[in-house]
Parts: structure tokens; sequence; C-alpha cells
């Protein structure tokens, strides 16, 4: 089955807005910074859905959208995640990464307390869909589907929810306790699903720090071959 093909909706933009557009949105992508502190200051939900809504519209492998994003405010639900992950990260920290990977970190100064996983007013957690499961119409049970490019199509889904949500005006951490699989227990996820990453959200506490770090400049990421003039 093929899909119905209809006319692309693409509004071609005039130069100036193009260029003020763009322009735009670096200079405030550029001010984006991962926050570890967080105050308990509330959030408004919709700002989190239209962010959710915003990162399903994301391309994926064979359009399977292999994500599922749970919203977490319930602070008991909240604890429990905070106790599970810093459980995980102290036997991390003192006992499963390598001298190597402790040296990495040690300038950013992270270590296994999460007290952000309880003062953040939401966290969301996105799971990726290893695999798809529907209904068999004749058997009524579960069937596996195969899904291509899930980890790609997830990391695509997770860059446009922390764009929105910066954009937004909120504060966000990419948080990956390491292992994850309590996330799949405390949420009730099912067996096709894989905790990815864990994002609290919300604004910064009063007298948030951030490492003073620096992007690599244009010349280090960016390549260019041009037509010979
Ligand atoms: N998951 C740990 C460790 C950690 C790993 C990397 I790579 C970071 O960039 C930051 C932290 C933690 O969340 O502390």
């Amino acid at each position: 089955m093929r899909y119905e093909f209809r006319p692309l909706e693409f509004t071609h933009l005039s130069m100036e807005e193009q260029l003020k557009n763009s322009r735009e949105f670096l200079n405030r992508m550029t001010k984006r910074r991962t926050v570890r502190d967080f105050s308990t200051q509330p959030v408004p939900f919709e700002l989190i859905e239209n962010a959710v809504v915003t990162a399903a519209t994301a391309p994926s492998g064979a359009n399977q959208q292999p994500w599922t994003f749970v919203v977490v405010s319930d602070p008991n639900i909240k604890h429990r995640i905070r106790v599970a992950a810093e459980a995980e990260e102290k036997e991390s920290y003192e006992n499963r990464m390598s001298t190597e990977w402790l040296a990495a970190l040690a300038p950013l100064g992270t270590d296994w307390h999460k007290p952000h996983l309880e003062d953040a007013p939401y966290l969301i957690v996105v799971f990726q869909q290893v695999y798809g499961l529907i209904p068999d119409p004749e058997t009524g049970k579960q069937r596996k589907i195969k899904h291509y490019y899930v980890t790609e199509s997830v990391g695509i889904a997770v860059g446009m929810l922390l764009s929105s949500l910066h954009l937004a005006g909120l504060a966000t951490l990419t948080h990956t306790p390491n292992p994850m699989g309590f996330l799949s227990e405390i949420l009730q996820r099912p067996p096709n699903e894989r905790a990815y990453v864990v994002i609290p959200v919300g604004y910064p506490a009063d007298g948030a720090k951030v490492p003073a770090i620096t992007k690599k400049s244009l010349s280090e990421v960016l390549i260019r071959f041009e037509a010979k003039p």
C-alpha cells in the first residue's frame, strides 16, 4: 500500500526573511545551556505539551515514529526515579566508569547526586520503541514489527524537543543514568520500549552556575566543497 501523494505546502520566504529567521534562531540557540540546578517554580504544562508535539513531528525511519514521551510531575514518582537513578549512578561513579571516562567528566564536576530529578517540576523520560507491537487481527496477539533507524530518529526528536523547550524559556538537562532499566519498571513501559534519556525541565535555580565551556569553531566543524569559480 502506497500513501496518496498530495501537493507540498511550502512557503517561499523573501531572502530578508530567510536571513532574519535563520539569524534569530541561531542567536537564540547559542544561548542554550545544560542546567543542573533547578528551581521548584512550576511550569505551565502547555509548554511541555507543545514541545512534545513538536518533537513528535520529527522525521523518522519509515515514518515509524519510534518514540514515547513520559512526562512526570508526580512528586512520589520523581522521588522513586531519583532514588533509583542515584543508586545506579553511585555504583557507576564508584565502580563501573573507567578512569578515562571519569577524567573526561571531571571538568564538568558531575557526581552521583541528582537532586534535579526532584527539584525540576517536570521530568520528560523519552523511550525508544526498539520494535513495534501491533495487535494481529487474526490471532488477537501482539505482533512484532521491525523498526528502522530508531536511535537516529529518537535523537532528532530529542533535539527538536530541547530546542522547543529552550525557545519557550525553559532550562533542560540531558541526563542518561546508566543502566536505565529501572525507568521501564517505575514507569510501567511495555517490553518493546527502552529508556533513551531523562530530561529534567524547569527554571534554573537562583544563582545557578554553569561551566565556562566553549563550542568548537566553525572551521573545526564545517568543511566545504564548492564549485570552482
Ligand atoms: N550518567 C552520568 C555520567 C555522565 C556521563 C556523561 I558522557 C556526561 O556528559 C555527563 C554525565 C551522570 O548523569 O552523571
